[in-house]
């Protein structure tokens, strides 16, 4: 990869109102309350619902045409939890700390990318949007990915016993990973209410500045917290196109 870039290079966020967008808001946000500098960034917003992830200009972006995506300088990054390692080691703060403490970072926050964020992606899917898929075909994927889920909180929730977060005292890039799949547990229908040190934790982060504002990215203040019922069809026709059996079929072609 070419490291060529000037530092003070703006930077181009692409995302959308969705928890891998938000871990990049989020960053940028608690990166200002860690007392970094950053560049001017620029928040372009990609409109999942009318297929801009798949448009040449974002392709270029991010070749899995998902979103979140970087550009600064000459660097071009997709992938959520490798912007946040990119720009934890491009302004060092104790987001990503130094020494072994740093393996303990990237364990979990590789833990978030291969698990509990495809867990929680996979189960909101047959949850919410496969509406051209018959019941009888959704039921052993939803069995499957809501005890895989209450299992990862089961992991979340020993983890967090004793310690404010995940990776100890300090607020690292792994509860930032974490965070915007494990507060959509109502959206994705998975009961986290027996976890208990999750449930203080997300209180935790939520009550954060920078976790407040980083949520604000490409969502109005006031649906933060509870999006609007125009917000929620809005986002389950986007998400059942998405999912969709032509969907998926055009993508195999
Ligand atoms: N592993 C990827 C997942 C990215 C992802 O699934 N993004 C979703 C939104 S949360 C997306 O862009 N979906 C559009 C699509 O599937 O067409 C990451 O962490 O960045």
């Amino acid at each position: 990869m070419n490291n060529t870039h000037t530092i003070d290079a703006k930077i181009e966020l692409w995302s959308a109102a969705s928890p891998n967008g938000w871990k990049v808001g989020i960053m940028l946000e608690e990166l200002k309350e860690a007392g970094v500098n950053l560049p001017e960034v620029e928040l372009k917003i990609v409109n999942l619902m009318d297929g801009d992830q798949f448009s040449d200009e974002f392709t270029a972006v991010s070749p899995n045409q998902k979103i979140p995506g970087l550009v600064h300088g000459d660097i071009r990054l997709m992938e959520s939890c490798a912007i946040l390692q990119y720009l934890g080691e491009k302004y060092p703060s104790p987001l990503l700390p130094d020494g072994d403490m740093r393996w303990q970072v990237i364990q979990w926050l590789t833990w978030q990318a291969a698990g509990l964020g495809p867990t929680f992606g996979h189960k909101l899917s047959y949850t919410r949007y496969m509406e051209d898929v018959p019941a009888e075909q959704k039921s052993h994927p939803l069995l499957r990915f809501n005890s895989e889920a209450q299992r990862l909180l089961r992991v979340l929730n020993k983890q967090l016993e004793g310690q404010d977060y995940i990776c100890g005292d300090q607020f690292t890039i792994a509860d930032i990973a974490v965070y915007p799949w494990a507060r959509a547990w109502k959206w994705c229908k998975i009961d986290i209410t027996d976890h208990h040190n999750v449930v203080a934790w997300l209180e935790r982060v939520r009550a954060r500045p920078g976790v407040d504002r980083g949520l604000k990215y490409g969502v109005p203040s006031e649906e933060v917290d509870q999006w609007s019922e125009e917000r929620k069809r809005l986002v389950a026709r986007g998400g059942a196109s998405m999912t969709s059996i032509a969907s998926i079929q055009s993508a195999n072609k």
